[in-house]
C-alpha cells in the first residue's frame, strides 16, 4: 500500500520528504509519507514545528521535494508567503493536503503561490487512502478528495437504510479492501457499530461519488469534531466535561472557524444553583488528563438540551449554522493551529 501510494506521488531515490505533521499519524507516516519516501530510497527530513519560518527554511536548506499538511497549516504558509521574507521553494514539487476539508479557494492558490503541485488526500487510520493524481486536471485537484489508490479497494455510498445511492447523490461511505482493518482489537461492541455484517467498514463520512470515480467529502455522520485535522470525539469531551462540579449535562459540537475549520463548543446544563464558566470546565478536564486540543473553546450554559424523538440529544439543533457564531470569547492561551495525531 505504501509502495503504491509512493509511486502515485512520484516518489523515488531523489525524493526528500519533509515530515511536518506528528509522525505517529497515518498521513505523514504512510500516506506515503516517511515510510513511502524511505521505501523508495529517498530521504526524510523531520520538521520540529509546522510554522512557515521553520518549514520554509528546511525546504530551502534540505532541497525538500515533497511534504504534507492539513489545510489550517497550509493557510498559515500562504499567509506568510505573502508578507514574509522570500525563501527558495524551487525544489518543492508536491504538497499533499488532507485530513480535513480543503476549501477550493485555498487549493487554487497553492501552485501559483508556492510553486508546487497540489495533491488532495482523503485517508483514515483504519485504512482506505484516496489521492488525486499528479496528472489530474485542476478541476479535479481543486474540488475533489481523489480516488482509492488500489484497484482492490471497494467503496459503496449508501442511504440511511444501507441502499446504494445513485452516482452524485451524497450518502454514507462504506469501504472494504486489502489494507483496511477488518475489526477493532477485542472490541466486539465497536465492531458491531462500525462494520456491516458483510465486512464493510462504515467510515462515518458523507461523500458524493463523481462520475469519474473521484470522491467529494461533504460531511460526516459520526460525532467527531475535526479541529484542524485533529479528530476529537464529542463523546469523550462530554464525559470529561461532566467531571466539572456543577455540570449536570453536557453536549459538545463543532463550530465553524476560518483558521482550523472547526473548534469545540460545549453546551452545559448547570446543576440547580450552580454557575459554570468555560475556565472551570477547561481546568477540570485538564486535571482529568485531557489533551489541550480536546478542551472546549466556547461554552454556552443552557436550561435544557434539545432531544430527538428517541430522547437522544439533538446535536443538529445545537450546531450553529453559518453565519451564526456562539457568543463568548476564546480563552486566553487557547492554542493556534495544531496538527493531527498529537495524542
Ligand atoms: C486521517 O486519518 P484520521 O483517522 O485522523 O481521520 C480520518 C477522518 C476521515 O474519516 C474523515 O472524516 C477525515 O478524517 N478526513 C477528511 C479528509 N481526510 C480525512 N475530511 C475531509 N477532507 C479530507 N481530505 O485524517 C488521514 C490518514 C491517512 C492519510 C490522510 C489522512
Amino acid at each position: 500500500m505504501i509502495m503504491r501510494a509512493g509511486s502515485l506521488c512520484g516518489f523515488g531515490p531523489d525524493t526528500a520528504y519533509l515530515a511536518v505533521l506528528p509522525l505517529a499519524h497515518g498521513f505523514p507516516n504512510t500516506g506515503p509519507g516517511v515510510l513511502g519516501a524511505l521505501a523508495a530510497g529517498g530521504r526524510v527530513v523531520v520538521a520540529p514545528s509546522p510554522t512557515p519560518e521553520t518549514v520554509f527554511t528546511l525546504i530551502e536548506r534540505e532541497r525538500v521535494t515533497a511534504t504534507s499538511a492539513v489545510p489550517a497549516i497550509v493557510s498559515r504558509w500562504l499567509e506568510y508567503r505573502e508578507s514574509g521574507p522570500a525563501a527558495g521553494l524551487d525544489s518543492l514539487r508536491l504538497l499533499q493536503v488532507g485530513a480535513s476539508r480543503l476549501a477550493p479557494a485555498t487549493a487554487r492558490r497553492i501552485r501559483p503561490e508556492l510553486g508546487c503541485a497540489l495533491q488532495q488526500v482523503f485517508g483514515m487510520s483504519e485504512g482506505l487512502l484516496c489521492l488525486t493524481r499528479l496528472d489530474d486536471p485542476d478541476d479535479v485537484v481543486h474540488h475533489t478528495q481523489g480516488r482509492p489508490i488500489c484497484p482492490d479497494d471497494e467503496t459503496m455510498v449508501v442511504d440511511p437504510r444501507g441502499k446504494p445511492v445513485e452516482t452524485g447523490v451524497p450518502g454514507a461511505l462504506l469501504t472494504r479492501g486489502p489494507y483496511t482493518v477488518r475489526g477493532y482489537y477485542r472490541s466486539p461492541e465497536l465492531d458491531a457499530r462500525h462494520f456491516t455484517g458483510d465486512g464493510w467498514y462504515r467510515t462515518g463520512d458523507i461523500v458524493r461519488l463523481c462520475p469519474d470515480g473521484n470522491l467529494v467529502v461533504v460531511g460526516r455522520e459520526k460525532d467527531v469534531i475535526n479541529r484542524g485535522g485533529e479528530k476529537v470525539s464529542a463523546e469523550e469531551v462530554e464525559d470529561l466535561a461532566l467531571r466539572t462540579a456543577g455540570v449536570q449535562r453536557a453536549a459538545a459540537v463543532a463550530f465553524p472557524d476560518d483558521e482550523l475549520g472547526e473548534r469545540i463548543c460545549l453546551f452545559v446544563v448547570p446543576s440547580p444553583g450552580h454557575r459554570v464558566v468555560l475556565e472551570d470546565v477547561r481546568q477540570a478536564m485538564s486535571a482529568a488528563g485531557a489533551a489541550a486540543f480536546k478542551l472546549p473553546e466556547r461554552l454556552l450554559a443552557v436550561g435544557s438540551l434539545p432531544v430527538t424523538a428517541l430522547g437522544k440529544i439533538d446535536k443538529s439543533a445545537l450546531r450553529p449554522r453559518p453565519p451564526h457564531r456562539p457568543p463568548e470569547t476564546t480563552p486566553p492561551g487557547a492554542d493556534g493551529p495544531s496538527a493531527p495525531g498529537g495524542g
